[in-house]
């Protein structure tokens, strides 16, 4: 039974909820409302089942609702709500944390606890600053981004990021921050399956801004090994390994953004792996508790923690930074509770299995109406289509509500449709996301 009911939400007042990222007057004229969900369905007030294309918002990777992870997260709210963060810790920090540095690559062992991505991403960027001062190299400050790149909403995840919507309104955010171009071009790339073969050599604007600053000054670079929020742009072959050499031929710190990637999305535990490409920082969000408790991380290398927390003297506080919910006792126990899930039922190698299916489903759109450009890697699609002259989103955003009305829940950015479903979808649930699209294209103006 739902616990919500429409007649209960008539009575509701929409006017009060200020809501983020979403268009408040249009949604309040027609809203668009889920009341539960398991598995790989959400249902609607009224009791409509919409199938979860996105993974809400790319992060329940083990499905909603799962028993093991809605237990734990009882078990712990019973047994103790909150501990403090700082000078104390509680015994399933430490669990989490060890059971983290096991599954990351290489030695990226340390795990600092944040509450979501963009705290994430600000948290790296310090932790960058941090870790040049302590080497006594504080002149390294700037930090390089990428034009078309999301890492969240704080000031130093909007300076690094390059979405201009996200920027343009902040005034003049972060000083010393540049970007790298972004790695999309149509006519070399549309309708690459996987990575592009074309585009790696993009990497080497980095040694552009290298020659225009002087390696002394720069900090970090910070991508995201494929940029999701933008419409999915598939990193080419080579590139992010290109950036790796350039940035240790300066000794600029490499982070990798895997708010999205991380926790089985393209077939690996993290695209660090997937890539085979060691960053030196590494952050993540949204999967770690497969989205049921909000959690982020950041994923230090052994090099980065030492030269931070050695330069302090004993007893010193080393890194002033923090959050009162850092490690929140129930984001561990159900983080510890989706690890679990994911590699019990094997999810985060269950991408890679599926990806070939997944990238046919993708590609059999391609010569829908519209459809200028179709993209994919492990469980992530990406259908771009040509705007409506003069109203850029309005088709894609048309194909949004469509989805929506035939039970599939999908994403827009732009005039590009997301998908990044559970990673425990079926291959018959594979067809009918791509065959509720196919009927959504043959319909949109
Ligand atoms: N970095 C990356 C790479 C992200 O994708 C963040 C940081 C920020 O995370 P928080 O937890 O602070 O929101 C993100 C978030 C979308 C969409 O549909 C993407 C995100 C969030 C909401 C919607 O593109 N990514």
């Amino acid at each position: 039974m739902l616990s919500v009911t429409s007649s209960q939400i008539d009575r509701n007042d929409l006017e009060s909820y200020w809501m983020p990222f979403t268009a408040n007057r249009a949604f309040k004229a027609a809203p668009r409302l889920f009341a539960g969900a398991k598995d790989m369905h959400y249902t609607t007030p009224e009791g409509r089942q919409v199938l979860d294309g996105m993974s809400g918002l790319w992060c329940t990777n083990a499905g909603h609702c799962r028993d093991r992870i809605v237990e734990a997260i009882q078990a712990q709210a019973a047994e103790m709500d909150y501990a403090p963060a700082f000078q104390v810790g509680h015994p399933k920090n430490f669990e989490l944390a060890s059971r983290l540095a096991m599954l990351l690559p290489g030695d990226i062992d340390y795990v600092f606890y944040t509450n979501s991505g963009s705290e994430s991403v600000d948290t790296a960027l310090k932790m960058a600053l941090a870790y040049h001062r302590a080497r006594g190299k504080g002149h390294r400050q700037r930090l390089i981004g990428r034009v078309r790149g999301y890492h969240g909403v704080g000031f130093g995840g909007v300076s690094v990021g390059g979405m201009v919507a996200n920027r343009k309104h902040w005034g003049t955010l972060l000083p010393g921050v540049d970007h790298l171009p972004h790695t999309y071009n149509r006519d070399e790339m549309a309708f690459s399956r996987g990575q592009p073969e074309w585009g790696a050599h993009l990497a080497d604007a980095l040694e552009d801004i290298v020659n225009l600053h002087d390696a002394s000054t720069i900090a970090a670079v910070i991508v995201e090994p494929v940029a999701c929020s933008t419409g999915v742009l598939v990193p080419p072959v080579g590139y992010l390994e290109r950036l790796r050499e350039i940035c240790d031929a300066h000794g600029i710190l490499l982070i990798f953004d895997e708010v999205i990637t991380g926790f089985g999305r393209l077939g690996a535990p993290f695209a660090a792996e997937y890539f085979n490409v060691l960053p030196d920082l590494m952050t993540s969000a949204k999967g770690l508790t497969s989205g049921t408790v909000p959690m982020g991380a950041v994923y230090a290398r052994q090099h980065v923690y030492d030269t931070i927390v050695n330069s302090s003297p004993e007893g010193a506080i080393e890194l002033f930074h923090g959050y009162t919910y850092s490690g929140h006792p129930l984001a561990c126990a159900a983080a510890l509770a989706a690890l679990d899930l994911y590699e019990e039922e094997g999810l985060f190698t269950r991408a890679g299995e599926l990806a070939e299916y997944w990238a046919d489903g993708v590609h059999s759109l391609r010569d829908k109406p519209h459809v200028v450009d179709v993209r994919n890697i492990g469980l992530i699609g990406a259908i771009e289509l040509e705007p409506l002259p003069g109203k850029p989103s309005a088709r894609a955003l048309d194909g949004f509500a469509r989805a929506f009305e035939k039970g599939l829940l999908v994403r827009t950015t732009g005039d590009t449709i997301a998908l990044s479903p559970p990673l425990i979808i079926s291959k018959a649930q594979i067809d009918e996301i791509f065959g509720i699209l196919a009927e959504v294209l043959d319909e949109i103006a």
